[in-house]
Parts: C-alpha cells; structure tokens; sequence
C-alpha cells in the first residue's frame, strides 16, 4: 500500500474499547533478524501471555501504547539503595516506562509459519534484556500487517508507525495512562 499516512491514531478524547488492553510476558528469543536485518529490535513475547486478561483475540495489525520494563536483577545496574543500606524490604528494582509500537501477527514479509507477539521499545538500550518482564497497556490499533516489494518500504513503514505512536501517545488522556497500576505491579510473577 502506498500512500500519506494519518499523523494521528485513535480519538483525541482517549482510547475507546477494547482499549487499553493490558497483557504481559517474559522476553524470548525471536526469529533474529529484527536488530539485524530490520535495524529495528523486537522483544518477542510468548503468544500465551495474549491470553492473560482474555484478550487473545486481539487482531493481528500493528498497535501502540506504553511499556513497562523490569529487568532482571542480574542485569540491572546496582543501586545506591542496594549498597547503603540493609533496612530495604522489598525489591528496590523499580520498573521503567516507555512508549512502545508492537506488532502482532505473522510477519507476512517474511511468510512467518507461527503467529507472534513483538513490541518495539521506543529508547536506546545499552544492552539486551532477554528474560525481562514486560508489562503493557496497548491504547490503539495503528494499521494491519502488510506484505511488502522491499525490506525498506517495510523498514520505512516501521519508523512512520514510531512517530505516528510518540505523537498519538503525546495526548494527554494517552500520556496518563503511563501512571496505569498494571505497568507498575510486577509483585505476583516472582
Ligand atoms: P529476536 O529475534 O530474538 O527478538 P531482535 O533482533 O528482534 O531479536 O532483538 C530483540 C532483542 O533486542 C530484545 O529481546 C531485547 O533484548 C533487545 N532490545 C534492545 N533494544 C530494544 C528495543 N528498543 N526494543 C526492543 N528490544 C530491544
Ligand atoms: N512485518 C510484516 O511482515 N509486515 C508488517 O506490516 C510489519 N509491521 C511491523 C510494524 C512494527 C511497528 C514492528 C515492530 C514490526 C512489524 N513487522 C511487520 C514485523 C517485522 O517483520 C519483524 O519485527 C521482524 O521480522 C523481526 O522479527
Ligand atoms: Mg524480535
């Protein structure tokens, strides 16, 4: 499909059902190629974690919303709290939170044979998070997945959609929605 794009995606005065869906998982290895190939990495998510909260019939197409990201502790930086003290009760690993766009189907660029489950995570990471903790609250649906003539329309399309999520997300009945308890609330998966 060629064509302008909307700049904007979903109505100003906030997501309307089925949204904002909330769903999560721990990051898997994917097909490799996101980083490589795409020059856009991909956390893969397990398609059961689609199921939690009853949503596993999510459509297949390309979304944004907000991700919330809790490292495991063997990669998080130490924290001063960490060292100092010896009166911290509970963990003091406090999840991030970041716009994200995710795509979810099969991949029909590359004839993928399994469905599944990407999130793009819009920030510069200095390293890999394999095995992390994903929470996400997913606030609307961008486009469908679409087969391309070339890796770059299809690179292409990938930036247009981050900008396109950024400025749906810059909203302010989509901005509070990075305060959502479920981004916050890793306590029952430990
Ligand atoms: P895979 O096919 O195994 O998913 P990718 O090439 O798609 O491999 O890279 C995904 C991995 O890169 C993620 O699992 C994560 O550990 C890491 N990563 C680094 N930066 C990001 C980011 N901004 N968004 C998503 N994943 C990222
Ligand atoms: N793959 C497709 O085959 N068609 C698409 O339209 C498509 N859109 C995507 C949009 C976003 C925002 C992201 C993050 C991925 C998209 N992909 C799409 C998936 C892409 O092919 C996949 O991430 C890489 O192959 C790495 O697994
Ligand atoms: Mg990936």
């Amino acid at each position: 499909p060629s064509g302008p794009r909307e700049p904007i995606v979903g109505p100003d005065a906030g997501p309307s059902p089925p949204y904002p869906v909330r769903f999560g998982g721990q990051v898997i290895k994917g097909f490799g190629r996101g980083s490589k190939e795409l020059g856009i990495p991909t956390a893969n998510i397990p398609l059961s974690g689609l199921s939690i909260g009853g949503h596993d019939d999510l459509e297949s197409g390309i979304y944004y919303g907000w991700a919330a990201l809790l490292l495991p502790p063997s990669t998080s930086p130490p924290l001063a709290s960490d060292i100092s003290y010896e009166t911290t009760t509970t963990s003091s690993v406090e999840p991030q939170i970041y716009p994200m766009v995710m795509s979810i189907g099969w991949n029909p660029f590359y004839k993928n044979t399994v469905r599944s489950v990407e999130v793009h995570i819009i920030h510069e990471f200095a390293a890999d998070f394999y095995g992390a903790d994903i929470h996400l609250v997913i606030l609307g649906y961008i486009r469908p997945e679409y087969d391309y003539v070339s890796k770059e329309s299809l690179i292409d399309d990938i930036k247009t959609d981050i900008e396109v999520a950024k400025r749906s997300l810059g909203r302010e009945a989509y901005e509070r929605y990075k305060e959502d308890g479920y981004l916050r609330d890793f306590g029952e998966e430990e």
